[in-house]
């Protein structure tokens, strides 16, 4: 109930933390890279995975996902016994939730595994704890399902325990880095849990930490995407129109933007990853009548793979057996995430409609973890395509030589190789 019984409110600095245990529930892009760098600050940390193989690998100390550097840190964090994984959850003075929150196929919020990481931490909560969901989630998620799930009858939040939504605002590629330097917005049940999550994040975060309610921090998240997703529509359908009237979509962007009040994102093949085509969907399914914009944002994004796949299946059609190059499968460059990815979703499709020979290509892929379909290498792909077409703009693909794509038929959904 008071500070004295929980060193983590007043910490803040490095001091003290070794007697600080923190359980990390879900590690995966978020959880794995958070429960690494609380444990290298020197807290005691317990990792939980549902998977027995996730929590293997990281108690050998290596990692399951790309991530810059994360093999370093969580190889340190385990080596210095500061880490450790389990497949349930142990008492802890903060718990902290970092599983998934996908969509249905009718884009309302699945909060099943939420609901089960709340369920699961339940026995193990006492007075004094500290609870976070820094999963991205729909308005009210804290306070309607994380607080009635989680924390035990009897237990007074903002008094006995506390609970906060903290979301994370980390761009994968370069997590380990920004887990550190941005801002962070806290949003506490009550104004005392704010404050106790506000110390905690204090004790590792440079940025600035922001403290406010638990609603203002899901739905800022939201926004945050929502915002991302809307310019990118707006380059996307741009890109459509250029393609109407003939003229090249980098090209214009390039001169608007250089008016100073103009910043145009990029056109690709579509929004992918597993933050910005789904988290606007919590917005618009929390308020249909007040999202039209979000809405129609989703829709522009969502039909750039199609309007894609026409393309390709148009300019195939000069070739009596068409080989087509397929550059890239995941969802944006240089990471290995194929998650809600509009690169595959294209590859999909050509395949589906049997455009041609469709040959698939991604040097961040293994073929290991996928086999849904044969990949094949750069170089096979380069010189066999009659149609070569970029879609996610790895660095290995900037580099082909402009004399080889002018042999080609190019469709560069990235407009690198112009
Ligand atoms: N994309 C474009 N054109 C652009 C920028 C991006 O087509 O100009 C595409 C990418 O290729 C990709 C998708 O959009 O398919 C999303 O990529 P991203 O790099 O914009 O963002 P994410 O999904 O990797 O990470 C986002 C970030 N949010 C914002 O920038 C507002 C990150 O800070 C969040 O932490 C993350 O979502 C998350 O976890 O919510």
């Amino acid at each position: 109930m008071t500070t004295e019984e929980n060193p983590v409110v007043t910490v803040s600095s490095k001091q003290g933390l070794a007697g600080t245990r923190v359980c990390v529930m879900g590690l995966g892009y978020i959880g794995l890279p958070t429960a690494s760098i609380l444990a290298n600050k020197g807290y005691q940390v317990w990792g939980v995975d549902v998977r027995p193989d996730v929590v293997e690998t990281i108690n050998r100390g290596q990692i399951h996902i790309e991530e810059p550097d994360l093999d370093i840190l969580v190889r340190s964090a385990v080596n210095s016994g500061q880490l450790k994984a389990g497949v349930e959850p142990r008492k802890a003075d903060v718990f902290i939730i970092c599983v998934p929150t996908p969509i249905n196929a009718d884009h309302s919020p699945d909060l099943s595994y939420v609901e089960t990481a709340a369920k699961t931490i339940r026995p193990f909560v006492e007075r004094g704890n500290l609870v976070i969901l820094e999963s991205t989630s729909p308005p009210f998620t804290t306070e309607k399902t994380v607080l009635p799930l989680g924390i035990p009858e009897g237990l007074v939040p903002g008094s006995d325990v506390f609970v906060a939504h903290c979301p994370e605002r980390v761009l994968p590629g370069r997590i380990l880095l920004e887990a550190v330097q941005n801002d962070r917005v806290v949003g506490g049940i009550t104004p005392a849990c704010a404050q106790r999550a506000k110390a905690f994040y204090e004790t590792f975060v440079n940025g600035h930490v922001l403290a406010t309610s638990a609603t203002a921090a899901e739905v800022t998240k939201l926004v945050e995407n929502s915002y991302r997703d809307v310019n990118i529509a707006f380059a996307n359908e741009l890109s459509i129109l250029c393609d109407e009237f003939d003229l090249d979509v980098w090209e214009i962007i390039s001169l608007a933007n250089r008016h100073p009040r103009v910043n145009i994102l990029s056109p690709g093949p579509g929004v992918g990853g597993h933050c910005i085509s789904v988290d606007p969907w919590f917005l618009v399914h929390a308020a249909p009548e007040r999202t039209r914009l979000i809405r129609t944002a989703r829709e522009v994004n969502d039909s750039k793979p199609h309007v894609v796949v026409e393309q390709i299946a148009r300019l195939a059609q000069q070739f009596a057996s068409p080989r087509i190059g397929c550059l890239g499968l995941t969802y944006k460059a240089n990471v290995d995430d194929l998650r809600e990815s509009p690169s595959l979703e294209i590859v999909r499709e050509l395949r589906e409609r049997k455009v041609g020979e469709i040959l698939a290509c991604d040097p961040y892929v293994s073929p290991k973890r996928f086999n849904e379909f044969p990949l094949h290498p750069l170089t096979e792909v380069v010189s066999r395509s009659q149609v070569l077409v970029l879609l996610t703009d790895h660095r290995q693909f900037r580099d082909i030589p402009h004399r080889v794509l002018q042999e080609k038929v190019v469709v560069d959904t990235r407009g690198v190789w112009r």
